[in-house]
Protein backbone atom coordinates (compact mmCIF):
# COMPACT_ATOMS: atom_id res chain seq x y z
CA UNK A 1 0.00 0.00 0.00
CA UNK A 2 1.39 3.63 -1.16
CA UNK A 3 0.40 6.15 1.55
CA UNK A 4 -0.02 9.19 0.29
CA UNK A 5 1.59 12.68 1.16
CA UNK A 6 -0.91 13.38 3.82
CA UNK A 7 -0.15 10.16 5.69
CA UNK A 8 3.57 10.53 5.30
CA UNK A 9 3.18 14.17 6.81
CA UNK A 10 0.88 12.80 9.43
CA UNK A 11 3.57 10.19 10.46
CA UNK A 12 6.33 13.01 10.80
CA UNK A 13 4.50 15.18 12.68
CA UNK A 14 2.63 12.51 14.98
CA UNK A 15 4.82 9.50 15.24
CA UNK A 16 2.29 7.50 14.54
CA UNK A 17 -0.50 6.38 11.51
CA UNK A 18 -3.14 4.17 11.45
CA UNK A 19 -3.40 2.64 8.08
CA UNK A 20 -6.82 0.50 7.35
CA UNK A 21 -7.55 -2.23 4.84
CA UNK A 22 -4.05 -3.62 4.68
CA UNK A 23 -4.46 -6.94 5.40
CA UNK A 24 -6.88 -9.22 3.40
CA UNK A 25 -10.11 -11.13 4.57
CA UNK A 26 -8.59 -14.39 4.17
CA UNK A 27 -5.20 -13.72 5.59
CA UNK A 28 -6.91 -12.19 9.02
CA UNK A 29 -9.14 -15.69 8.85
CA UNK A 30 -5.88 -17.98 8.53
CA UNK A 31 -3.99 -15.83 11.26
CA UNK A 32 -7.08 -16.19 13.62
CA UNK A 33 -6.84 -19.92 12.60
CA UNK A 34 -2.91 -20.34 13.51
CA UNK A 35 -3.05 -18.22 16.79
CA UNK A 36 -6.05 -20.56 18.22
CA UNK A 37 -3.52 -23.43 17.65
CA UNK A 38 -0.94 -21.36 19.53
CA UNK A 39 -3.27 -20.50 21.95
CA UNK A 40 -4.31 -24.29 22.68
CA UNK A 41 -0.88 -25.03 23.07
CA UNK A 42 -0.52 -22.82 25.49
CA UNK A 43 -2.65 -24.80 27.81
CA UNK A 44 0.75 -27.29 28.15
CA UNK A 45 2.48 -24.99 29.86
CA UNK A 46 2.91 -24.35 32.86
CA UNK A 47 4.72 -21.05 33.13
CA UNK A 48 6.31 -18.87 30.25
CA UNK A 49 9.26 -20.47 27.87
CA UNK A 50 10.70 -19.94 24.63
CA UNK A 51 7.39 -19.93 23.05
CA UNK A 52 4.72 -18.05 25.48
CA UNK A 53 5.06 -15.71 27.89
CA UNK A 54 1.99 -16.17 30.54
CA UNK A 55 0.72 -14.39 33.17
CA UNK A 56 -0.04 -14.86 36.90
CA UNK A 57 -2.35 -17.79 36.99
CA UNK A 58 -2.43 -19.35 33.68
CA UNK A 59 -3.25 -22.90 33.90
CA UNK A 60 -4.87 -25.33 31.23
CA UNK A 61 -8.10 -24.71 32.77
CA UNK A 62 -7.96 -20.92 33.01
CA UNK A 63 -5.03 -20.03 30.07
CA UNK A 64 -3.70 -16.02 30.82
CA UNK A 65 -1.46 -16.03 27.74
CA UNK A 66 -0.05 -13.02 27.07
CA UNK A 67 2.39 -13.22 24.43
CA UNK A 68 3.69 -15.55 21.73
CA UNK A 69 7.09 -14.75 21.44
CA UNK A 70 8.90 -14.20 17.81
CA UNK A 71 6.06 -15.58 15.89
CA UNK A 72 7.98 -14.86 12.30
CA UNK A 73 10.33 -17.67 13.34
CA UNK A 74 7.25 -20.14 15.22
CA UNK A 75 5.35 -20.25 12.00
CA UNK A 76 5.50 -19.28 8.13
CA UNK A 77 2.61 -17.26 7.92
CA UNK A 78 3.19 -14.92 10.18
CA UNK A 79 6.89 -14.56 8.38
CA UNK A 80 4.96 -14.14 4.84
CA UNK A 81 2.96 -11.23 6.16
CA UNK A 82 5.91 -9.70 7.94
CA UNK A 83 7.68 -9.35 4.26
CA UNK A 84 4.32 -8.56 2.23
CA UNK A 85 4.35 -5.47 0.23
CA UNK A 86 1.46 -4.66 1.85
CA UNK A 87 3.32 -3.99 5.02
CA UNK A 88 6.64 -3.35 3.72
CA UNK A 89 5.52 -0.98 0.85
CA UNK A 90 3.91 0.92 3.57
CA UNK A 91 6.34 1.56 6.00
CA UNK A 92 9.49 2.01 4.06
CA UNK A 93 8.85 5.29 2.85
CA UNK A 94 8.89 6.09 6.86
CA UNK A 95 12.28 5.44 7.31
CA UNK A 96 14.13 6.76 4.19
CA UNK A 97 13.07 4.30 2.00
CA UNK A 98 14.76 1.26 3.01
CA UNK A 99 13.69 -1.47 5.82
CA UNK A 100 14.76 -4.15 7.68
CA UNK A 101 13.17 -6.48 9.65
CA UNK A 102 14.22 -6.18 13.31
CA UNK A 103 11.89 -8.26 15.39
CA UNK A 104 8.45 -9.74 16.15
CA UNK A 105 5.73 -10.61 19.07
CA UNK A 106 1.96 -11.22 19.49
CA UNK A 107 0.32 -9.95 22.39
CA UNK A 108 -2.50 -12.10 23.30
CA UNK A 109 -3.90 -9.36 26.26
CA UNK A 110 -6.45 -12.19 27.03
CA UNK A 111 -9.60 -10.83 28.02
CA UNK A 112 -10.79 -9.82 31.89
CA UNK A 113 -8.51 -7.30 32.91
CA UNK A 114 -5.07 -7.95 32.69
CA UNK A 115 -1.79 -7.57 30.24
CA UNK A 116 -1.83 -3.46 30.77
CA UNK A 117 1.21 -2.36 29.28
CA UNK A 118 2.81 0.57 31.22
CA UNK A 119 3.86 3.93 29.20
CA UNK A 120 7.55 3.37 27.20
CA UNK A 121 9.46 4.09 24.50
CA UNK A 122 10.62 1.69 22.16
CA UNK A 123 13.79 3.32 22.02
CA UNK A 124 14.36 2.96 25.29
CA UNK A 125 14.73 -1.38 24.86
CA UNK A 126 16.88 -0.85 21.93
CA UNK A 127 18.70 2.41 20.98
CA UNK A 128 20.42 2.76 17.34
CA UNK A 129 22.55 4.89 15.30
CA UNK A 130 19.54 6.54 13.99
CA UNK A 131 15.98 6.51 15.10
CA UNK A 132 14.21 5.52 11.99
CA UNK A 133 12.83 2.63 13.25
CA UNK A 134 8.98 2.16 13.88
CA UNK A 135 7.13 -0.90 15.11
CA UNK A 136 3.92 -1.87 13.13
CA UNK A 137 1.28 -3.48 15.04
CA UNK A 138 -1.41 -5.90 12.90
CA UNK A 139 -5.04 -5.54 14.42
CA UNK A 140 -6.13 -9.25 14.29
CA UNK A 141 -9.51 -8.09 15.66
CA UNK A 142 -11.12 -4.90 16.01
CA UNK A 143 -9.07 -2.58 18.42
CA UNK A 144 -11.51 -0.81 20.69
CA UNK A 145 -12.07 1.08 23.39
CA UNK A 146 -13.10 -1.30 25.82
CA UNK A 147 -10.23 -4.13 24.67
CA UNK A 148 -6.81 -1.90 25.50
CA UNK A 149 -6.15 -0.34 22.13
CA UNK A 150 -2.75 0.74 21.93
CA UNK A 151 -2.75 4.40 23.06
CA UNK A 152 0.16 7.10 22.10
CA UNK A 153 0.94 10.29 23.04
CA UNK A 154 1.18 12.12 19.67
CA UNK A 155 4.50 14.57 19.13
CA UNK A 156 6.10 12.76 21.54
CA UNK A 157 8.94 11.16 19.34
CA UNK A 158 10.40 14.86 18.61
CA UNK A 159 10.15 14.97 22.58
CA UNK A 160 12.49 13.93 25.48
CA UNK A 161 14.05 10.24 25.73
CA UNK A 162 12.45 9.17 29.32
CA UNK A 163 14.60 7.20 31.52
CA UNK A 164 12.91 3.66 31.79
CA UNK A 165 15.21 2.71 35.32
CA UNK A 166 14.11 3.10 38.68
CA UNK A 167 17.27 2.93 41.78
CA UNK A 168 19.33 2.58 38.56
CA UNK A 169 17.42 -0.69 37.05
CA UNK A 170 15.74 -0.70 33.89
CA UNK A 171 12.31 -1.10 34.14
CA UNK A 172 11.07 -0.77 30.44
CA UNK A 173 8.34 1.51 31.92
CA UNK A 174 7.94 5.07 32.63
CA UNK A 175 6.23 6.40 36.11
CA UNK A 176 3.10 8.26 35.16
CA UNK A 177 4.15 11.04 37.53
CA UNK A 178 7.21 11.62 35.42
CA UNK A 179 4.85 12.24 32.42
CA UNK A 180 2.48 14.70 33.88
CA UNK A 181 1.01 17.04 31.36
CA UNK A 182 1.40 14.82 28.30
CA UNK A 183 -1.01 11.88 29.18
CA UNK A 184 -4.01 14.17 28.69
CA UNK A 185 -3.06 14.18 24.81
CA UNK A 186 -2.71 10.48 24.64
CA UNK A 187 -5.32 9.29 21.93
CA UNK A 188 -6.41 5.22 21.57
CA UNK A 189 -5.94 3.80 18.46
CA UNK A 190 -9.25 2.08 17.45
CA UNK A 191 -9.85 0.61 14.29
CA UNK A 192 -10.75 -3.02 12.65
CA UNK A 193 -9.76 -5.89 12.11
CA UNK A 194 -7.19 -6.04 9.30
CA UNK A 195 -5.66 -2.33 10.05
CA UNK A 196 -2.40 -1.65 10.75
CA UNK A 197 -1.36 0.71 13.45
CA UNK A 198 2.48 2.45 13.24
CA UNK A 199 4.34 3.74 15.59
CA UNK A 200 7.67 5.81 15.86
CA UNK A 201 10.53 3.86 18.16
CA UNK A 202 10.03 6.91 20.39
CA UNK A 203 6.83 7.21 20.52
CA UNK A 204 5.33 7.06 24.12
CA UNK A 205 2.97 4.63 23.85
CA UNK A 206 1.13 2.26 26.56
CA UNK A 207 -2.37 0.07 26.30
CA UNK A 208 -4.79 -0.56 29.44
CA UNK A 209 -6.15 -3.86 30.75
CA UNK A 210 -8.40 -5.26 28.35
CA UNK A 211 -11.94 -5.23 30.12
CA UNK A 212 -13.94 -6.48 27.20
CA UNK A 213 -15.09 -9.91 27.20
CA UNK A 214 -13.01 -10.97 24.31
CA UNK A 215 -9.08 -11.31 23.98
CA UNK A 216 -7.33 -8.05 21.78
CA UNK A 217 -4.50 -10.34 19.51
CA UNK A 218 -2.06 -7.67 18.08
CA UNK A 219 0.38 -8.44 15.98
CA UNK A 220 3.41 -6.44 16.40
CA UNK A 221 6.34 -6.07 13.71
CA UNK A 222 9.67 -4.29 14.05
CA UNK A 223 11.41 -2.24 11.37
CA UNK A 224 14.96 -0.51 11.28
CA UNK A 225 16.22 1.33 7.77
CA UNK A 226 19.18 -0.79 6.99
CA UNK A 227 21.73 2.32 7.93
CA UNK A 228 20.28 2.17 11.94
CA UNK A 229 22.48 -0.08 13.80
CA UNK A 230 22.17 -1.18 17.07
CA UNK A 231 24.28 0.68 19.66
CA UNK A 232 24.06 -1.25 22.66
CA UNK A 233 25.56 -5.08 23.59
CA UNK A 234 24.57 -6.40 26.79
CA UNK A 235 27.45 -6.00 28.64
CA UNK A 236 27.91 -7.16 32.92
CA UNK A 237 27.25 -3.11 33.84
CA UNK A 238 28.72 -3.76 37.37
CA UNK A 239 32.19 -4.85 35.71
CA UNK A 240 31.66 -2.01 33.03
CA UNK A 241 31.09 0.45 35.38
CA UNK A 242 34.17 -0.93 37.77
CA UNK A 243 36.51 -0.03 34.74
CA UNK A 244 35.43 3.80 35.03
CA UNK A 245 38.83 5.85 36.79
CA UNK A 246 37.34 9.34 36.28
CA UNK A 247 34.01 10.47 36.27
CA UNK A 248 29.98 8.68 37.34
CA UNK A 249 28.67 5.67 35.93
CA UNK A 250 25.55 6.48 33.18
CA UNK A 251 23.15 5.35 31.03
CA UNK A 252 22.76 8.28 28.88
CA UNK A 253 25.45 7.69 26.67
CA UNK A 254 26.98 11.36 24.40
CA UNK A 255 25.37 10.75 21.47
CA UNK A 256 26.96 12.57 18.12
CA UNK A 257 26.65 12.71 14.71
CA UNK A 258 29.71 10.95 13.79
CA UNK A 259 30.06 8.77 10.86
CA UNK A 260 30.88 4.94 11.87
CA UNK A 261 31.62 1.36 9.70
CA UNK A 262 30.93 -1.78 11.41
CA UNK A 263 33.57 -4.66 11.26
CA UNK A 264 32.25 -6.96 10.15
CA UNK A 265 32.21 -9.76 8.80
CA UNK A 266 35.70 -11.18 9.87
CA UNK A 267 37.99 -13.30 8.19
CA UNK A 268 36.84 -16.91 10.04
CA UNK A 269 38.96 -18.23 12.56
CA UNK A 270 40.86 -14.59 13.25
CA UNK A 271 41.28 -13.35 16.38
CA UNK A 272 44.03 -10.91 16.68
CA UNK A 273 44.75 -8.20 14.67
CA UNK A 274 47.73 -9.75 12.74
CA UNK A 275 45.29 -12.70 11.66
CA UNK A 276 42.81 -9.37 10.41
CA UNK A 277 45.89 -7.50 8.67
CA UNK A 278 46.84 -11.13 6.77
CA UNK A 279 43.87 -10.10 4.73
CA UNK A 280 45.73 -7.00 3.27
CA UNK A 281 48.69 -8.91 1.79
CA UNK A 282 46.59 -11.63 0.74
CA UNK A 283 44.99 -9.13 -1.21
CA UNK A 284 47.51 -7.00 -2.85
O1 LIG B 1 0.33 -4.88 23.21
C1 LIG B 1 0.27 -3.69 23.47
O2 LIG B 1 -0.78 -3.14 23.73
C2 LIG B 1 1.49 -2.81 23.51
C3 LIG B 1 2.72 -3.57 23.26
C4 LIG B 1 3.97 -2.81 23.42
O3 LIG B 1 4.03 -1.63 23.48
C5 LIG B 1 5.20 -3.61 23.49
O4 LIG B 1 5.12 -4.85 23.56
O5 LIG B 1 6.29 -2.98 23.45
Amino acid sequence: MTLTAEQKAAYDRDGYLVVHDVVDAPTLARLRMLIADFRERSRLVSRSDATFDVGPGHSAETPKLRRLKNPVAQHAEFDVLMRSDAIVDTVAPLMGGTARFDHSKLNFKPAGGSAKIDWHQDWAFYPHTNDDLLAVGVMIEDCTPENGPLMVIPGSHRGPVYDHHINDLFVGGIPEAALSGELDKAVSLTAPAGSISIHHVRTLHASSDNVSGRERPLLLYAYSAVDAFPVFAEYDISEYDSRILRGAPTRAPRAEAVPMRIPVPRQQGADSIYDNQAGIAAAT
